[in-house]
């Protein structure tokens, strides 16, 4: 089944490989040694501290990609570190392997979803094993296999008993193409995230996750997490939990029960001159009079057409129909009308507001299109919003505000409104929150069945263990195919089952789970992944977890995080682990372009993976990625080059074959200069690769490759022990990025395998002291920074290093380079 055999080239690979690089013959020659020599499998008993290091398991759609290979560099680079470094290390990887893709591909192909989704797999295996990625392989799983979700099962049934999943009528996001309901974080500009089509609303009864149990808390966490998580992603969520601080404030309603409204600004009560309810809220159905009724129903045939993303957008006209009832404002006393519009989401705080047009320009534009009246009760110094149907929304003295009168403060206005209301029952101070409970049922196929059974007698009732997991029933091809209903319930032999509690009969819940629920715990999974008897060892995930990196795309910033997040939580509250929070810290790679955009089929802009792998051989392309910038940035394929790093390998690996020195020599008696510029670089990588930049720290391997190179062509010779060290220190330092060529240096140093397991070296401090050369910086002829280098560095390392600096950057400021002018080791001039 594999592309490339594993033979072993130490008993195949031709005599010519000691004088030529020959990257096939070393990939091909050292998976074989690596497989038997078991380099990376995590052992639970070590005495050594542990690491966790996680990069976000991928989808089985095709073969691995270039983005693939970016990150799996990358986070491949830390994960070696640390073995380099004396942790123990558990490095895992499995598949997402359930999910659309596979179902559509059952359907065009008349085939069950397994067969795309295991045969993707082995592909991406090998693909995975090729690449030398250090995983330990005998933790691998996938998310689709049984012995999986029956514990995505199991999990599910605890949060049921605790209260965290429950289902509920309510009108939810549909996509027409792919026939199914999505969750509010898979909703995009009002698109489906995954086909892009335009989301529609359907009442329907789903299943929830009570994501917002946790609200406050996934807030609070974020300020722990914001020195180690990317700033975007620590907004993206803070925006998406969304706390707003308010107040409830009832409204009296002759002959219907009070109306509660959440408002940010009671201090305006005085100027609330109108009322408006959801239009498609059960709450409009509820008040309308009966003369308004047609016109309501007339009217939410409109509103059923928008996504809340229009219904939000400030720059709509505005529309609404007049429910025919007033209500009483509680400060007042005065009756106010009660409207119906679209502008009011049904499921945002109470949906139903009190207007307040002078200071609310959503309420400021709907009382214009129906002449409402205005009343300005604060007075911010502005025009008069009666007068300019512009709302005023600053600071001001309140004015027509009773008790407020003269004021000039808001948050004093807000507090004593708040106290006024409470005082006398009208309201009350309270915190809203943008984020809703998470709906996680889908009416598809290829996913875990949800292990609820439903009887006339004993209600919904949880599978119990025993019976876990419900098996998928087997459909294939046509059965698949969308039909607005889960495709489960043509199974009808499956469906009928018999009821746990009862013992009578009952029906299968025909839904299936939401793919993000398979990926909310898999991290769990990896600490004992063959368990038959629990979903995870609790001990083993203490002694792991939380996990010490997290490496992934921020695509998944606000969906996966967040989820992991939720059940992590839970998981907590259920007394199964002790974390809060699964990522300690989370680094977010850029993006591999090509020509300045995205990859793509229609644009011809695509390079294939396993093109690059062939011509330049893994070393080269990994080497390509993890060079080409911070690890944060998109790399554009067109401004690097593999071919570059082909032949910094080979350089690097030719040293391997200059040193005469014998191995275990005692290095002290060794050339001090190069001593020096060894020392320095040790010290500077592991500082470079904590603080994640991995791309300078290549570029200070290669200046000590030059310096090696310089030193044995020019200086002290082959035989010198500096030179020895130096060579090892760069096969040491390679096996992070180019694994390969590290490994046959290291033989050819007259080591035994493996260089990816030695320790790392303990620097002599006194050879710290440097007589490094100052180069000037400069940023459009004025300089902005200084750099200590080593006098032997090259141009491009310069560059390099140049470009990664901290005052340099600012001074950049995100301005494209045009030029770059090195005369090194003492200048680089930038020109943008
Ligand atoms: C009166 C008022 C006066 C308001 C004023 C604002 C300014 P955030 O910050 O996003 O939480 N609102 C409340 N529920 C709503 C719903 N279901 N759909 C649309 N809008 C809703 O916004 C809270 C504010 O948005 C609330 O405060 C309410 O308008 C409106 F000078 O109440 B306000």
């Amino acid at each position: 089944m594999s592309e490339h055999p594993q033979t072993d080239a130490a008993t195949t690979a031709p005599e010519s490989t000691e004088a030529t690089y020959d990257a096939s013959a070393m990939e091909a020659k050292w998976r074989g040694v690596w497989d038997r020599l078991e380099l990376f499998v995590a052992d639970d008993e070590s005495p050594r501290e542990k690491k966790y290091a996680l990069t976000m398991f991928p989808y089985p759609s095709g073969d691995l990609h270039m983005g693939h290979a970016e990150v799996m560099a990358l986070h491949d680079v830390i994960a070696r570190y640390w073995w380099l470094r004396g942790y123990e290390v558990l490095n895992p990887m499995g598949w997402d392997s359930f999910g659309l893709p596979a179902e559509n591909a059952a359907i065009r192909n008349d085939e069950h979803p397994a067969t795309y989704t295991y045969a993707n797999i082995e592909t991406q295996y090998e693909s995975f094993r090729r690449y030398g990625v250090s995983f330990d392989w005998t933790r691998r799983f996938n998310t689709s296999d049984p012995e999986y979700y029956k514990w995505t099962q199991w999990l599910f049934t605890q949060l049921y008993a605790k209260g965290l999943a429950y289902r509920k009528n309510s009108p939810v996001n549909w996509c027409p193409v792919d026939q199914t309901v999505l969750a509010n974080e898979q909703v995009v500009d009002g698109a489906c995230e995954r086909c892009g089509a335009e989301v529609t609303k359907r009442e329907l009864t789903q299943w929830y996750f009570r994501t917002t149990a946790y609200a406050q808390e996934f807030l609070d966490g974020l300020d722990d997490l914001a020195p180690t998580w990317p700033s975007k992603v620590i907004n993206a969520q803070r925006n998406w939990i969304g706390r707003s601080e308010g107040a409830h404030v009832s409204f009296d309603i002759a002959g219907h029960e009070p109306v509660k409204v959440f408002t940010t600004r009671p201090d305006t009560l005085w100027g609330a001159t109108f009322m408006v309810v959801a239009a498609d809220a059960k709450l409009a159905a509820d008040l309308v009079s009966d003369e308004q009724r047609q016109a309501l129903e007339d009217y939410l045939v409109e509103v059923r057409k928008a996504s809340d993303i229009d219904r939000l957008a400030t720059d709509r006209p505005k529309s609404g129909v007049d429910l025919g009832i007033t209500a009483t404002n509680p400060v007042t006393g005065e009756q106010i009308p009660v409207w119906a519009s679209d502008y009011v989401l049904a499921d945002y705080g109470t949906g139903a507001i009190m207007a307040v047009p002078a200071h609310d320009q959503r309420d400021l534009d709907f009382a214009k299109v129906f002449g409402l009246p205005v009343r300005r009760v604060v007075d911010t110094g502005e025009e008069n919003p009666e007068e300019t149907y512009v709302a005023t929304t600053g600071n001001g003295v309140y004015v027509n505000s009773g008790p407020l009168d003269g004021l000039a403060d808001k948050s004093e206005g807000i507090r004593r409104a708040i106290e006024l209301l409470e005082a006398d029952e009208r309201g009350t101070g309270t915190v809203n929150f943008r984020l809703r409970d998470w709906l996680l049922s889908r009416q598809r196929y290829w996913g875990a069945p949800i292990p609820i059974v439903h009887c006339a007698v004993d209600g919904e009732v949880a599978v119990p263990v025993e019976q876990l997991p419900v098996l998928l029933p087997e459909l294939k091809g046509a059965d698949l195919k969308p039909k607005g209903t889960s495709p489960l319930g043509g199974a009808t032999d499956w469906v009928s089952t018999t009821c746990p509690t009862c013992g009578g009969p009952a029906q299968r819940d025909t839904d299936t789970m939401d793919t993000f629920v398979d990926s909310s715990w898999y991290f769990l999974r990896y600490v004992s992944p063959h368990d038959a008897t629990r979903a995870f060892d609790s001990e083993l995930a203490d002694a792991w977890g939380p996990i010490d990196l997290y490496v992934g795309g921020d695509e998944h910033a606000v969906l996966h995080l967040l989820y992991a997040r939720f059940f992590t939580k839970a998981l907590r509250d259920l007394g199964l682990i002790t974390w809060d929070e699964p990522f300690t810290s989370y680094l977010s790679q850029g993006k591999v372009l090509n020509q300045g955009r995205k990859m793509s089929k229609s644009l011809g802009n695509g390079v294939n993976l396993g093109d690059q792998l062939a011509e330049f051989g893994v070393d080269a392309v990994r080497l390509t990625l993890v060079f080409a910038s911070p690890p944060e940035d998109n790399i554009d394929w067109a401004d690097v080059s593999p071919a570059g790093s082909l032949r910094f390998l080979q350089r690097a690996w030719r040293l391997s074959g200059d040193v005469t020195s014998e191995p275990g020599v005692d290095v002290t008696t060794g050339d001090l200069a190069l001593r020096k510029v060894t020392a320095r670089v040790i010290t500077d990588a592991s500082t470079l690769v904590e603080s994640h930049r991995f791309n300078v720290m290549v570029a200070r391997t290669m200046e000590l490759v030059n310096a090696v190179r310089k030193a044995i062509d020019s200086g002290c010779g082959g035989a010198d022990p500096a030179v020895r060290e130096a060579t090892e220190t760069v096969a040491m330092l390679l096996s992070m990025v180019a694994p390969y060529t590290a490994e046959e240096m290291w033989e050819r140093l007259g080591h035994q395998p493996s260089v990816a397991r030695v320790t790392w070296p303990v620097v002599d401090q006194a050879l710290l002291v440097e007589d490094s050369v100052t180069c000037v910086v400069q940023v459009k002829g004025k300089v902005k920074g200084r750099l200590e280098v080593s006098p032997d560095i090259s141009d491009s390392e310069l560059e390099a290093l140049a470009l990664a600096d901290d005052a340099v950057q600012r001074a950049l400021d995100g301005q494209t380079v045009r030029k770059v002018i090195v005369r090194a080791p003492k200048l680089v001039s930038i020109v943008v």
